[in-house]
């Protein structure tokens, strides 16, 4: 099946907007930087990368006849915000298993940002202390098992929407959707620079592209700080969204690159490279970035512009996935 052929539940404005970065360009004295912008992707609840995964698992859910959206993240996970967002969207309701996947020391941090948000768009939302995994939970099980006994139907939502049969779909569109705006626009990004966590972004990218005449880089960055297993889930990702779109050959190993050197040692917690790209980024540019995901990212992007690993005749495009309501849980590390 092409990836035209599958049932997709609008949920996004349309194409997200791409612009360039003119003045982080002109700052860093290499390559042009364009950003594609997942954080404005849609009116719900500030959007992000996975409303545009989810565009794609809500026809399965309805499909199945479930009636609750069950998901789980840590407790400032954009993600279960989204999945909140859409299940309140198509009147569904929703059970967030939200765990402590970050030792960090705000006292609000379970309060304010995504979980307020989850909470507000009426999301059961219960906390669990475990800390930071992205494979399948005990509470994650007991809260599916709680919506059957109580007569419902769930539909199980991994963290991040990524080990799922249908994950990897809302960002092999995406490179669809790249290659149509390049041609409005007269250019090409030979460079993508993404970040990855539970990887379906990243290996939805690769398995699109991968299908397109021209060829080019995507350079994950990983913002988990366990890097051999953000490599497998997007390769494990990559290959079986590439077998489901049809891509009609293997993905190859060169077309899987994942980069360590700006994760930091613990996922969720910025480093000073982390607090350097949120600052340049919103002082060039007046674009907003988040200490767990994108931060991360952007550092990645302003190194390997700045060393000119990669070229100045490049064109690059920066994902942004969207991350910014976790700002309020990181309100210390700006006071000044
Ligand atoms: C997230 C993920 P993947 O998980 O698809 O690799 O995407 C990484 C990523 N940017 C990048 C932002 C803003 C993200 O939110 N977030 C997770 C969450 O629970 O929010 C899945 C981890």
């Amino acid at each position: 099946m092409a990836i035209s052929d599958f049932p997709r539940y609008p949920l996004l404005f349309g194409p997200s907007p791409v612009h360039p970065l003119t003045r982080l360009s002109e700052h860093l004295g290499g390559a042009t930087i364009w950003a594609k912008r997942e954080d404005v992707n849609s009116g719900l609840a500030y959007g992000g990368n996975k409303t545009r995964k989810l565009e794609y698992l809500v026809p399965d859910a309805i499909a199945q006849g479930a009636d609750t959206l069950v998901s789980i993240g840590g407790y400032q996970s954009n993600h279960t915000r989204q999945v909140a967002a859409v299940a309140a969207k198509i009147g569904m309701k929703c059970v967030l298993v939200q765990e402590n996947w970050v030792d960090w020391p705000d006292p609000l941090n379970d309060r304010v940002g995504n979980i307020m948000l989850s909470r507000i768009m009426g999301a059961e939302v219960r906390l669990d202390p475990a800390g930071f995994g992205i494979g399948f939970k005990s509470s994650w099980e007991c809260a599916l098992e709680d919506v059957r006994n109580a007569g419902g139907v769930p539909y199980a939502i991994p963290a991040g929407a990524s080990d799922h049969r249908l994950g990897g779909l809302g960002f092999a569109n995406w490179a669809l959707e790249v290659e149509q705006q390049e041609k409005e626009l007269g250019v090409f990004f030979d460079t993508i620079v993404v970040c990855s966590v539970t990887g379906s972004t990243q290996a939805g990218m690769i398995a699109g592209f991968a299908g397109q005449d021209r060829s080019r880089r995507v350079i994950g960055i990983d913002a988990s700080a366990k890097i051999d297993e953000t490599r497998e889930q997007v390769a494990r990702i990559a290959r079986n969204t590439a077998a489901l779109i049809e891509l009609g050959r293997d993905v190859r190993d060169d077309e899987i690159t994942v980069r360590p050197e700006w994760a930091g040692e613990f996922y969720g917690i910025p480093v000073e490279s982390t607090l350097e790209a949120i600052r340049l980024t919103g002082r060039l540019e007046g674009v907003i970035i988040d200490p767990v995901y994108e931060g991360k990212s952007m550092a990645g992007l302003i190194d390997l512009v700045s060393s000119g690993e990669i070229p100045r005749d490049s064109t690059v495009l920066f994902a942004h996935l969207g991350g910014q309501p976790a700002l309020n849980a990181y309100s210390a590390l700006f006071r000044q």
